[in-house]
């Protein structure tokens, strides 16, 4: 779908399989080191200049992003978004969207085209994921008419069910 000038696509897969993009988001941990989930998947195949890279920054607190360059990945800058603990963290929405308006910020700045999200807190943090994606519906619609570089935004979710959430919000917020 598209939001003013900003093409909006959802798919599932793997957050580092996106060659074609610009910036890819990490889930990160406020040390900003290798981890779990996506943070394990980005900190593997960047290899372990990335780490490095990250020391100057951390830690960071919920709802904040920093923004590094890719290493042996195939994209150019990596924007490393530390999301809420589901339930430790409040108020979690508005952390959850400062993730996902940070990131976008941090992409506007560096003149960045296009950024691939994953479904940040959903996984290790426990954010539902009909909640969360509430959220990043919610904050596209915010942020799109205000882009002046970023034409591409790709939701690269892990599972099936997640991707079909996605989905449904996203086509029942255009249809309202
Ligand atoms: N590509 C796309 N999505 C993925 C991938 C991948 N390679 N791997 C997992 N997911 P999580 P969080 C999905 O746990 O909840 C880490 O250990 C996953 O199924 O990566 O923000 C960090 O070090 C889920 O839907 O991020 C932190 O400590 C979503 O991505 C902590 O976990 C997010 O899962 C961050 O937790």
């Amino acid at each position: 779908m598209k939001i003013e000038n900003v093409q909006i696509e959802v798919t599932t897969g793997n957050i580092v399989n996106q060659p074609d993009i610009a910036a890819i988001v990490n889930a990160a941990n406020a040390q900003l080191r290798t981890g779990g989930g996506v943070a394990g998947a980005i900190n593997r195949a960047a290899g372990p200049g990335l780490e490095k890279e990250c020391v100057q920054y951390a830690p960071v607190k919920p709802g904040e992003a920093v923004i590094t360059k890719a290493h042996d990945l195939p994209n150019q800058y990596v924007i490393h978004c530390l999301g809420p603990v589901y339930g430790v963290d409040h108020p979690e929405s508005l952390l959850l969207a400062n993730c996902y308006r940070n990131a976008i910020r941090l992409a506007e700045e560096n003149k960045i085209d296009s950024i691939a999200f994953p479904a940040i807190s959903t996984g290790a943090f426990g954010y539902p994921v009909e909640e969360a994606t509430d959220v990043v519906v919610s904050v596209i619609h915010e942020v799109c008419p205000g882009l002046h570089y970023l034409r591409k935004l790709r939701f690269v979710l892990f599972s099936k069910s997640d991707f079909a959430v996605y989905q449904r919000k996203l086509t029942a917020s255009a249809a309202s």
